[in-house]
């Protein structure tokens, strides 16, 4: 007589009939009963030894305290059986070094997840960013994959995955490049009231530090936002088992998309992540993360929609430099344009990547000149620098981080680097914020020549 203790981690039907897999997180054993059992149920057997596993003549499916202590016991076993790389392997500076027990102690829980056969779903956000993080988590851990536009994670959404996974098997809930924010609270109470664990990968400035289920750089540094979410879940993929080149490939379009530096990327990072940001604002929910993969797979696809989404972006830059006012204040050339019916909200292209354009234009024309770019819509405001200008001592996290505190009432958010940064203002108060932008520009300017 054999006794086994642990989780049912795999069930396979052949012939309307079917065995089981448990896992006590050290082995894994087929066996077979008439006793009908459920994914992650926990249960105790008692049988013989035959051909193809164990003959379960009882199959206990145990519950309370005893369930706990059994759980408990596989995930110890899983911990010791597995051997954490003990460094980050793409980006190594101190912000990630600190954050590093929170990578690996969320790349235990998925290599955990796996183990268990836990109904894992994975809430992406429909961008670059979020996409590329989303091909990195799915490629180690299955789960199903929706992709969320929102990067505030509400009630709604809550009640909806509730229903979709709340009755599956030790259902886990991943947020990738949403979540934290201080928006997000209500929803991930709701979540776990309702007995859904969930994790969230993200790097939007948060204030619940000390939820341990975040993970996030604004933890550690108040210049975060460059550590991105996707580059974030390479970095856990890569403690999973993903291969580093695949890691580091995929982080890289991940930074390109979301206008970061961490990892060194380049022209084609830069148009993979356009296409993909272009396909996620056309396909706005729902899992599309295999079309998306086929799209990067399929050379002439992918580059007719790299191409499309070039025009469209480039037919917008001309209107909007029909547009463009200009004032000069010393060396400083200040350029407006308001991007008012170019641009549809939620639609291709976006602002951020027609205000690039202009400026790009603009600075081809004049290399060495210092200039100030803003385009604005109704409620977002996007500033771009030359390396000029920054030399002037200009910086767009400090345009954006002063017009939060001197226009508190129309202002809703902002902050940037200091050749990129992005303003929210409170609808119809666009204009007065780009006003004040650019007396502090013009102030700083003039600062500098005295
Ligand atoms: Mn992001």
């Amino acid at each position: 007589m054999m006794a086994l203790e642990g989780i049912v981690s795999r069930i396979r039907y052949y012939h309307g009939k079917r065995d089981y897999v448990l896992t006590d997180g050290k082995g894994e054993y087929t066996f077979f009963t008439d006793t009908v059992l459920h994914m992650g149920s926990c249960v105790a057997l008692e049988g013989e030894m035959a051909v193809g596993g164990l003959r379960a003549e009882k199959a206990e499916i145990v519950t309370g305290e005893k369930e706990r202590g059994i759980l408990e016991n596989v995930r110890s076993n899983i911990r010791e059986g597995t051997n954490l790389p003990k460094e980050p392997a793409l980006v190594k500076d101190e912000v990630i070094r600190m954050l590093w027990p929170a990578l690996s102690a969320t790349a235990l829980e998925l290599i955990i997840a796996k183990r268990l056969g836990r109904s894992v779903m994975l809430r992406f956000h429909g961008d670059a960013d979020g996409i590329c993080g989303a091909f990195a988590i799915t490629s180690v851990l299955p789960c199903k994959a929706f992709q969320q536009n929102s990067a505030i994670y509400s009630v709604k959404d809550a009640l909806r995955d509730i229903q979709a996974i709340g009755q599956e098997s030790r259902p886990l809930i991943v947020l990738l490049d949403l979540g934290s924010s201080d928006g997000c609270a209500e929803g991930l109470g709701l979540l776990r009231a309702g007995g859904l664990d969930c994790i969230i990968i993200d790097h939007h400035p948060f204030s619940r530090k000390d939820d341990s289920r975040i993970v996030n750089p604004f933890s550690f540094s108040d210049n975060a936002s460059k550590y991105t979410a996707g580059y974030l879940a390479c970095e856990i993929a890569h403690i999973c088992g993903l291969e580093m080149a695949k890691a580091e490939a995929l982080a890289k379009v991940a930074c390109s998309g979301d206008k970061s530096d961490i990892i060194q990327n380049g022209l084609e990072d830069a148009k993979k992540a356009m296409v993909l940001d272009f396909l996620a604002s056309h396909v706005s929910f729902g899992n599309n993360l295999d079309f998306y993969k086929k799209v990067m797979e399929k050379d002439e696809l992918f580059s007719s929609i790299a191409q499309q989404a070039d025009d469209s972006i480039r037919e917008a830059a001309g209107k909007a430099i029909s547009r463009m006012k200009k004032s000069e204040t010393g060396q400083l050339t200040i350029i407006t344009f308001p991007l008012e019916g170019i641009v549809i909200k939620g639609e291709w292209p976006p602002s951020s990547k027609i205000t690039t354009r202009v400026y790009d234009i603009l600075r081809a024309e004049s290399p060495d000149k210092p200039i100030l770019c803003i385009g604005y819509t109704e409620r977002s405001i996007i500033l771009r620098l030359t390396e000029s200008a920054a030399l002037l001592g200009l910086s767009a996290n400090d345009l954006a981080e002063r017009v939060k505190k001197s226009m508190a009432d129309f202002v809703e958010g902002g902050g940037g680097h200091v050749k990129a940064g992005a303003v929210r203002a409170k609808e119809g108060f666009a204009k007065e914020v780009v006003n004040e932008i650019i007396r502090e520009a013009q102030a700083a300017a003039s600062g500098i020549r005295r």
